[in-house]
């Protein structure tokens, strides 16, 4: 057996572990992370696109923001359209200045991973067999395989920043942790195009046909969304198809506009809300989606991760800077309280915005339930005080600081 030390072990080289590891690098605190598949394969999941201020603010802490600042787009706001009718949400003047930055979640972790290879930092892919061991003992340690080998790795802390399917979360034991979750009867089917995006700005969709997301990475690169059966696969989707379908739920003149192109990228993700309590477990921490996920009607998965990071990332510094172990139990309460946030503004756009067709819904029956969401949506975004509330959760909760 090999045997490697740290101070901190980051389980997973996703957008939570890059952020983090680089973070604490630059406050000397010596790190090491696990990545289970390898790093091409990370870049290649397409996923989240749109960055709080508080996210911005972390990758520029972090010194990795150059091209962010140079490629991303700082959005003023975003339409919703209730079949074909479109309401601007002016983030700007609803939130008196607050804004977010569209970049996408692969360029933020390219720029991680390539941040962390310039600082010679180190990072191991395709390492498996990853067990967390003694959490709740001052000295843990990780043991995993890695180019054939069996390794220990010994460490003051683990952060686990494995995502929804890792190890981490299931380290703690099953009657220590609850879990709660909401599963959605359908899904997003997202596609990837090298056209020009048919608007400035995000246009969410209500139409009677289902939900649908013009979204953006670039001036010449697109994302689109359509809410999908959870029974449907990529193979029922021809790009032509999706075109259709997209033009028949964007408002009129957008759809107009519309430049249609051959997929890049076409994937289905399921849609959940998710949270376990607590995030923390002797020095094992859960950070991002190992912790919690939101279905991404508020643009909230990548956001929540980060939120998480800031925290832990302050205890840590307190911790190896200050000799100050006390802050340790804040970050589980800290953490929560944002997150609960973001999964209630998810669950909700979530619930205005899609059909829930012939799905009943808690205890009324899904037209009467979409009955009352139309309602709703109707309510918040003829009325500036419901704007307001629409725009302060999509710029994102502030970070709560530590005691
Ligand atoms: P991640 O899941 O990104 O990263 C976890 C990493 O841990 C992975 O690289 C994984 O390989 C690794 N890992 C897992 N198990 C391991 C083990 N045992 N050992 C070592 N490594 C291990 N958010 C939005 O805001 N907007 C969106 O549109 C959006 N779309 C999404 C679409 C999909 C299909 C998914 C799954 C998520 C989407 N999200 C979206 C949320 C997403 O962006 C997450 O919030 C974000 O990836 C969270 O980052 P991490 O916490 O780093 O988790
Ligand atoms: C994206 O661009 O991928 C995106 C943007 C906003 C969302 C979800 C996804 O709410």
């Amino acid at each position: 057996m090999k045997h490697l030390k740290t101070q901190v072990a980051i389980i997973g080289a996703g957008p939570s572990g890059l952020l983090l590891g680089q973070l604490l690098a630059k406050q000397g605190i010596d790190n090491i992370i696990l990545e289970r598949v390898t790093g091409d394969y990370v870049l290649g999941r397409i996923r989240a696109g749109i960055l709080e201020q508080g996210f911005v603010d972390l990758v520029r802490e972090a010194g990795v923001a150059q091209r962010m600042d140079t490629e991303g787009h700082v959005h003023d706001g975003f339409e919703i359209a209730v079949n074909g009718e479109s309401t601007r949400i002016d983030l700007k003047q609803l939130t008196q200045g607050k804004t977010v930055v569209c970049y996408g979640q692969t360029e933020i972790t390219r720029d991680l991973m390539e941040a962390r290879e310039q600082a010679d930092l180190q990072i191991l892919y395709e390492t498996s067999e990853v067990k967390l061991n003694e959490v709740k003992s001052d000295k843990p340690f990780i043991t995993f395989e890695y180019q054939g080998e069996t390794y220990r790795l010994d460490c003051d802390y683990i952060a686990g920043c494995d995502g929804f399917h890792g190890v981490s979360r299931k380290t703690i034991p099953e009657d220590k942790r609850t879990e709660h979750e909401r599963v959605y009867p359908f899904g997003w089917l997202g596609l990837l195009s090298d056209t020009p995006p048919v608007s400035d700005e995000l246009i969410y969709c209500k139409s009677e046909r289902g939900f649908a997301l013009a979204s953006m990475r670039s001036e010449t690169r697109s994302r689109y969304y359509l809410q999908v059966p959870l029974s449907d696969s990529t193979d029922d989707w021809s790009d032509d198809k999706f075109w259709d379908e997209l033009k028949k739920r964007l408002p009129a003149e957008a759809a107009e506009r519309l430049v249609t192109g051959p997929s890049i990228e076409k994937s289905i993700a399921p849609l959940r809300s998710f949270v376990c309590e607590p995030l923390q477990y002797g020095r094992l921490f859960l950070v991002g989606d190992a912790g919690h996920i939101v279905p991404p009607t508020g643009a909230k998965g990548l956001n929540l991760a980060a939120s998480d990071v800031s925290t832990l990332y302050k205890i840590l510094t307190r911790v190896y800077r200050d000799g100050d172990t006390d802050c340790i139990d804040q970050y589980s309460a800290i953490a929560l309280r944002r997150i609960w946030h973001g999964e209630r503004f998810s669950w909700w756009m979530s619930n205005m915005l899609h059909d829930y067709g012939s799905t009943a819904v808690s205890d009324m029956e899904a037209e009467t339930f979409d009955r009352f969401m139309d309602s709703e949506l109707d309510y918040y975004l003829h009325h500036e005080e419901g704007q307001k509330v629409i725009a302060n959760q999509y710029v994102g909760m502030p970070y709560e600081e530590l005691r």
